[in-house]
């Protein structure tokens, strides 16, 4: 295993299984002595937590602008990035991420029909070089990702939008992982230990 350290992407639409895949992955990497720092967008620091809290409550009386929507998500990733992932990163830690860029290209970008023309100015300021190493995608059909996501019970602002915005959102994940290097998809639709297989095998080829 390489001395460099990595940074790990978690992808998909809701009720894909990332935060199951996590579980995986970190004990991929304990098997080889790795224990990572992992982080969650929106959110992991301070600033960036109560900004997550605000962009998922539910407002009966106040429509949240998608740039507005954008503008948050890019706040709290600035944060996470400046004070959390490039220091790990330069520490020599190894990093996994529960969402990163690629949920607001999707999201607000296929979701809510934002151009990548009002995006890419905010990744250039955002990210810099920044980079991830592997990114993996879990693509499930929307139809299933929300029922099993919905067994957990209330909703949030975005979690209660209708099925096409995110077929939406799932068309511009697939889009963008057939077009950019490192991403590994991973069919989220089948089960578990299937799903663990692909992980590792994605594992394996990228890292060890
Ligand atoms: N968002 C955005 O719009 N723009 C951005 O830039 C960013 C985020 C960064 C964050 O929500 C919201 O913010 C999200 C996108 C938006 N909104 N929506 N809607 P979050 O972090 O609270 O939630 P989430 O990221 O959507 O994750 P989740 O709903 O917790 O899903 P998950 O972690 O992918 O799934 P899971 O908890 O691992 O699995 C769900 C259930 O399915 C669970 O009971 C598992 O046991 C079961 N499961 C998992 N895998 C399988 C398989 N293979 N078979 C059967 N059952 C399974």
């Amino acid at each position: 295993m390489t001395a460099q350290p990595k940074f790990i992407v978690v992808e998909g639409l809701e009720g894909a299984g990332k935060s199951t895949a996590i579980a995986h992955i970190k004990s991929w990497l304990a098997a080889r002595g790795i224990t990572p720092v992992c982080t969650r967008e929106p959110g992991g620091t301070p600033l960036a937590e109560k900004l997550r809290d605000l962009v998922k409550q539910v407002r009966d009386n106040e429509q949240v602008a998608a740039e507005t929507e954008l503008l948050l998500m890019y706040a709290a990733r600035m944060q996470l990035i400046t004070n959390v992932i490039k220091p790990a990163l330069a520490a020599g830690h190894w990093v996994l991420a529960d969402r990163h860029d690629m949920s607001s290209r999707a999201y607000q970008g296929g979701g809510r029909g934002l151009s990548d023309d009002m995006i890419n100015p905010l990744r250039a300021m955002v990210l810099g070089n920044l980079q991830p190493d592997l990114t993996l995608y879990l693509d499930i059909d929307p139809a299933l990702g929300l029922q099993r996501a919905r067994m957990r019970g209330e909703l949030d602002r975005i979690e209660q939008e209708q099925l096409a915005f995110f077929q939406r959102t799932r068309d511009k994940y697939r889009q963008i992982a057939s077009r950019e290097a490192n991403i590994a998809v991973i069919d989220a639709n089948l089960p578990l230990a299937q799903v663990q297989q692909q992980i590792s095998a994605a594992l394996d080829q990228a890292l060890a």
